[in-house]
């Protein structure tokens, strides 16, 4: 079935299509309208780590899919959230605003779904708009014309989605579900209106679950572990208080995380098919499934038992063992947006359709010894972002540098779609960055605030600053503690600068520009602590 938006766009929108399109294409005047409005496809997985994409890193995963939206497209370099975690990072790219100004602050309150969001904007201005798959949100979709989401977290195995409608399980392997679901709706849109999709995928989350083709990917590799796997956290307060090592087996579960369940152990991950008990992934599978899956972790399980490893022989086949399901899991995620791409150009919609890959936030995967992410430490704070553009804007290529963050998401497409950007969005729009320009406007700072605490992984209430070369980060409420690294000297944040008499002067001006973000953001955390306090020296 051939598609294509540009043959059925109404006469009426003409005026504001063309100025749309010459938007992009760079290529002015009424004399050569563009008479289109692109697709906007919305890739987002669950917790991507950038380091763990070969169009970022080939060190470690082999993503030849999702490289293939950078070859076609843009990389950026500098790419950020504003809050390291799921709910809150999803309210940021929905409103273009600060946790702080969408109230979703952290994964337990509920988002305000009555408030602008730009999916609403999108549909005013004759967009139709769909969303499939992970959501976390707390509260019911609004803004979308279609949704089927997982509740939840929702599961690998078989999982419950549902819609305004009815709740339906589906048998398989989420990844491959969603991407089917997206299809599905690609198949039946009404053609008479551009669309906007939003393909939200549970993997590569926690508990790194793989599909059964994938189970043994990786297998005869043994991964390079990260320099600072071993990290003590001298000088870092907050990182050593946190619960989220590899090496302690409260904070990472050999039987849930790592599978190294017998049957017969009391586990999270065995839940009961039989009785549809949500939480044991293992549970959920139904006897076939579980028979190919113990066809592969029955050597893993009898292994881990037979070795009784301990210390830092344990904390490194952990990590061995983690990192293989996690990037199996990164794999069918890969191997799902080949399948994608492939729809698109067979149904002619990739020539009309601009396509984002990004996740809601970074991830750990061993970096400081540890896996999950909410903190502004580099790996966690930064997220994959790719944009694949339609061949005739073949000349928007290569890297971005310039600092963007996942507010500037909404004010993008909604220029790119012709909708005005409403004052109070906080975001700036990345398409002048896409055509390669340099505006003298584009931010020189991140500002960044994570609260989520006390919470599991127990990392601290802290919000901060980073630029291009200096991050400046204040852990507050059960600690005051202030860290500044120079991410030239030390890109892995080993060294808290923050005392070192010869950076005071840097330390001041960041602290500067620190309080005009508090400021332009209107951070109420500004009321808490005042600019004296913010500009005071940290000493012995
Ligand atoms: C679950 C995970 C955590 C994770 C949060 C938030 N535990 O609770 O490790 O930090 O989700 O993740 S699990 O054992 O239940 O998987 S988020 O991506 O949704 O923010
Ligand atoms: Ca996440």
């Amino acid at each position: 079935m051939l598609k294509n938006n540009a043959l059925s766009i109404k006469a009426g929108s003409l005026a504001m299509i063309t100025s749309v399109g010459s938007m992009l294409s760079g290529c002015a005047g009424r004399e050569k309208p563009y008479v289109e409005r692109l697709n906007i496809i919305y890739i987002m997985t669950d917790d991507h780590a950038q380091q763990m994409i070969s169009a970022y890193n080939s060190k470690y995963g082999h993503t030849p899919n999702i490289d293939r939206l950078a070859e076609e497209g843009v990389r950026f370099t500098n790419s950020f959230v504003t809050n390291s975690i799921c709910g809150p990072s999803r309210a940021c790219l929905l409103t273009g605003k600060h946790s702080h100004k969408n109230g979703k602050i952290n994964n337990e309150v509920a988002f305000d779904g009555s408030q602008q969001t730009f999916p609403k904007l999108l549909q005013q201005g004759g967009y139709q708009t769909a969303l499939i798959g992970k959501w976390h949100l707390e509260s019911t979709p609004t803004g979308f014309d279609h949704w089927e989401i997982l509740p939840g977290q929702g599961d690998y195995y078989n999982p419950v989605f549902f819609n305004d409608q009815d709740t339906v399980q589906r048998m398989g392997y989420a990844t491959d579900i969603i991407t089917s679901l997206s299809i599905e709706w690609l198949e039946h849109y009404d053609q008479s209106k551009p669309f906007s999709l939003f393909i939200h995928h549970k993997a590569p989350h926690r508990n790194w679950m793989p599909n059964l083709p994938d189970l043994r990917v990786y297998e005869d590799r043994e991964f390079d572990l990260p320099e600072n796997f071993h990290d003590t956290y001298e000088g870092r307060e907050a990182a050593r208080a946190a619960e989220m090592r590899i090496a302690s087996n409260h904070d990472m579960d050999p039987l849930n995380d790592l599978k190294v369940y017998d049957g017969t152990q009391s586990s999270r991950l065995r839940g009961n098919y039989d009785v549809g008990d949500s939480l044991g992934q293992y549970g959920r599978m139904t006897p076939e499934q579980k028979a190919e899956w113990n066809r592969y972790y029955s050597g893993v399980v009898s292994d881990f038992y037979a070795r009784e490893r301990s210390g830092k022989e344990l904390a490194e086949w952990k990590y061995q063992r983690y990192i293989k399901d996690y990037l199996r899991t990164c794999k069918s995620v890969d191997d799902n947006i080949g399948i994608l791409l492939d729809y698109l150009e067979e149904s002619g919609l990739l020539e009309s359709t601009i396509i984002v890959y990004t996740s809601d936030q970074g991830f750990y995967v061993g970096e400081h010894g540890w896996f999950d992410k909410r903190f502004m430490y580099e790996e966690s704070l930064r997220t994959p972002l790719l944009v694949r553009l339609p061949d005739r804007f073949s000349h928007y290529r290569g890297d971005v540098t310039q600092l963007v963050q996942n507010i500037d998401h909404a004010p993008t497409f909604l220029e790119l779609a012709g909708v005005e950007i409403p004052s109070d969005i906080q975001g700036q729009s990345y398409l002048p960055l896409l055509k390669g320009e340099n505006p003298s406007t584009w931010r020189k700072a991140i500002y960044y605030h994570y609260q989520e605490y006390p919470a599991e992984h127990m990392v601290k209430r802290h919000y901060g600053i980073r630029d291009q070369r200096y991050k400046l980060i204040h852990f507050y409420q059960d600690i005051d503690a202030w860290e500044f690294y120079d991410l030239e000297k030390d890109p892995a944040e080993m060294h808290n600068l923050i005392k070192d008499p010869a950076y005071q002067d840097e330390i001041a001006r960041i602290k500067e520009d620190l309080l005009k973000l508090l400021e332009q953001y209107d951070d109420p955390i500004r009321k808490v602590f005042s600019k004296d306090e913010i500009m005071k020296v940290v000493a012995d």
